[in-house]
């Protein structure tokens, strides 16, 4: 016990002195769900909350890399300092697209300013969101000035990782079908900036006068209307304006309230995620075995597990 308190301490140290190779280990530790990982967030917590978490969604393929690329270009170009999270909720695996973003990122691997992780969320009962937080809080007090997360798709997934960041972009594409009224359930509450990228093709105009007309009659709480900007990643076009637009975003400052809304949510997850680790997966077989079949009813059940947690 005592040999592995001193391990952590030394690893909260050289990640926070920028030891890439520490850094490396403990984002392995989280994506493992290592306990170590716990106690090395704890000691890193007081750190977090300076560093600038952009969140960057979007259908597949629709260049969100390729602007994460670009964006952390222009932020190492002003000298901080990026991490970059790319989340892949599809496959428990590395796939091609992983793949393709570690090819494209390789030129940042010379730069001890960059910092990449790809993950996976195989094992996570608290999902892709859970998983992401606490990379971000590792990256966060690592010392990180901006944290790039890049994640897929339109689901509830997104809804909860646009959540942990400050600034959300929402990457769209011309001419994909990407029709504002099948988007808009789902991913106009969560955008505070619309990336119209891939506007070298046909249409981008067109989409942005959609935009714009939908987001006349839709009304935020916060008062805030998403800015719309376009741009061709693969070119680095528009990403001074997508980067001035996150910035405009972010400079109204989040509000206590909200972060602690979001902790508050947060913290019920953290401990349901607790309270699953704590029963092996064949109780919840046997259990609905058990009841299924009229031997015990549901409510004697939970009394029992509540009692032995
Ligand atoms: N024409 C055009 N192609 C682009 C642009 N930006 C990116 N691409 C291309 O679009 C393809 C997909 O780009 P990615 O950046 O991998 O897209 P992604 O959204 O990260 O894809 P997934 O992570 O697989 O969902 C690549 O072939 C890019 O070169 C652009 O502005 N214009
Ligand atoms: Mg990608």
């Amino acid at each position: 016990m005592l040999n592995q308190s001193i391990a952590e301490v030394s690893l909260a140290e050289k990640i926070i002195a920028g030891d890439a190779r520490a850094l490396a280990r403990a984002a392995t530790w989280i994506e493992n769900r290592r306990p170590e990982a716990e106690h090395l967030l704890r000691e890193l917590f007081p750190r977090t909350g300076r560093a600038l978490i952009l969140g960057i969604t979007g259908a597949p393929g629709a260049g969100k890399s390729t602007l994460v690329d670009q964006l952390a270009r222009a932020l190492r170009a002003e000298g901080k300092t990026v991490g970059v999270i790319a989340v892949d909720p599809t496959s428990p695996y590395s796939g091609g697209a992983i793949l393709g973003d570690r090819i494209r990122m390789q030129q940042h691997h010379s730069d001890p300013g960059v910092f990449i992780r790809s993950m996976a969320t195989r094992g996570w009962l608290g999902g892709l969101a859970a998983a992401t937080t606490e990379m971000t809080l590792l990256l966060d007090g690592a010392g990180f000035d901006a944290i790039l997360v890049e994640t897929v798709g339109v689901g509830q997934d997104e809804v909860e990782i646009a959540r942990l960041a400050d600034v959300t972009l929402v990457v769209m594409v011309p001419g994909m079908g990407d029709d504002v009224q099948a988007i808009k359930a789902g991913i106009m509450e969560i955008a505070d900036v619309f990336v119209i990228n891939k506007a070298d093709l046909a249409g981008a105009d067109k989409l942005e006068r959609e935009l714009r007309s939908y987001l006349t009659l839709a009304h935020r709480a916060d008062g805030w209307v998403p800015k719309i900007v376009q741009a061709v990643a693969s070119d680095g076009k528009g990403i001074v304006e997508t980067m001035a637009a996150a910035r405009e975003y972010h400079s109204r400052g989040r509000s206590r309230e909200r972060a602690a809304d979001i902790w508050a949510i947060r913290l019920r997850e953290m401990l349901r995620e607790k309270i699953l680790d704590r029963l092996p997966a064949a109780e919840f077989a046997a259990g609905g075995r058990e009841v299924a079949e009229r031997r015990r009813d549901p409510y004697s059940v939970l009394k029992e597990w509540l009692e032995r947690i």
